[in-house]
């Protein structure tokens, strides 16, 4: 497998970065995960333009434009004949000294990975997944900014690990008040009386790019849908729920802290979105010159 580092394709074994790299020192870095669709990579703008955000909330001058960015990581996937993946970018501090402050590191890293990913086993995709609600919590604004793609998931890491202790693979994360966020990697949606509602990004949700195109073509579709404030009332009492992301892409949901949710099977509205999902990504995105 060839890595994008720092402006060279390598060998995987000789993508390295420094024990003194920030980015492992203290979780300071950035990414993004991206997928591409025969040949084509979906939604790259959006992601460009969330890893420039994260770099600006972190005070992290990226060096590189845009345009670079979205050339390498098309030169990355066609450099590994992938034309179906997962896309890891990184963007990491640097190396630097001992010691929190960035402003002596001022040379960021920057790798990318063209690979795959599986979160959850097809037959979730078909029958839908059980989740449990976790007690680690979504930071909250004050603490670690959750909007933020930071290299600080141990979090959600910690939320994951509840998730497959209490058997099963994911986990509803709420916030500092109690109200849902998100699970560990994806975003949530439920649909009541064929409305489609989702977690406000104020409650701690990331502005996904899942998300975005969900309420896009819910839009399309003609479902009705609102951002709004939500309890785990609304989660049990759902009539269908589905979870978001680009590595999850879109999963229906079945059961929740051991209860049924709806009828207990993937609902008309999460499967019209999900076909429509997989329509979309089948047919844009920028191309991988191959
Ligand atoms: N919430 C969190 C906390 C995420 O990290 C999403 C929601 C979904 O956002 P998008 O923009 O992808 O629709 C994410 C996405 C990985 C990995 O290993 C990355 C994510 C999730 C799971 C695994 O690269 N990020």
């Amino acid at each position: 497998m060839k890595i994008w580092l720092d402006g060279k394709l390598v060998d995987e074994s000789e993508a390295k970065i420094s024990v003194f790299d920030h980015g492992i020192l203290y979780g300071d870095g950035i990414f993004e995960g991206i997928r591409c669709y025969n040949g084509r990579v979906f939604r790259l703008d959006e992601h460009i333009d969330r890893l420039f955000l994260s770099a600006r909330a972190i005070v992290l001058k990226m060096p590189w434009s845009r345009d670079e960015i979205a050339r390498h990581v098309c030169e990355t996937c066609a450099a590994n004949r992938i034309r179906n993946g997962y896309i890891r970018l990184c963007v990491t501090r640097g190396p630097g000294e001992l010691g929190l402050n960035p402003y002596l590191s001022p040379n960021p890293s920057m790798f990318i990975i063209a690979a795959s990913i599986k979160l959850y086993p097809d037959e979730h995709y078909q029958n839908g997944l059980s989740i449990i609600t976790c007690a680690s919590r979504r930071p909250t604004p004050g603490s670690l900014m959750p909007q933020v793609k930071s290299l600080n998931y141990l979090n959600n890491v910690m939320a994951k690990v509840e998730a497959i202790q209490g058997g099963v693979l994911e986990a509803v994360m709420l916030n500092e008040q109690g109200y849902v966020a998100e699970c560990t990697g994806d975003n949530i949606f439920i649909i009541r009386k064929n409305k489609l509602y989702t977690p406000l990004i104020s409650d701690g949700a990331l502005d996904g790019i899942t998300r975005d195109v969900i309420l896009e073509l819910a839009e399309k579709l003609g479902i009705p849908y609102e951002e709004r404030t939500m309890s785990r009332y609304d989660l049990y009492t759902a009539d269908e729920c589905f979870l978001t992301g680009t590595a999850a892409e879109v999963v229906p949901v079945v059961e929740l802290d051991r209860r049924i949710i709806g009828d207990g099977k993937p609902g008309p509205h999460t499967r019209a979105l999900l076909d429509a999902y997989h329509d979309l990504t089948n047919s844009t995105g920028t191309p991988i010159p191959l």
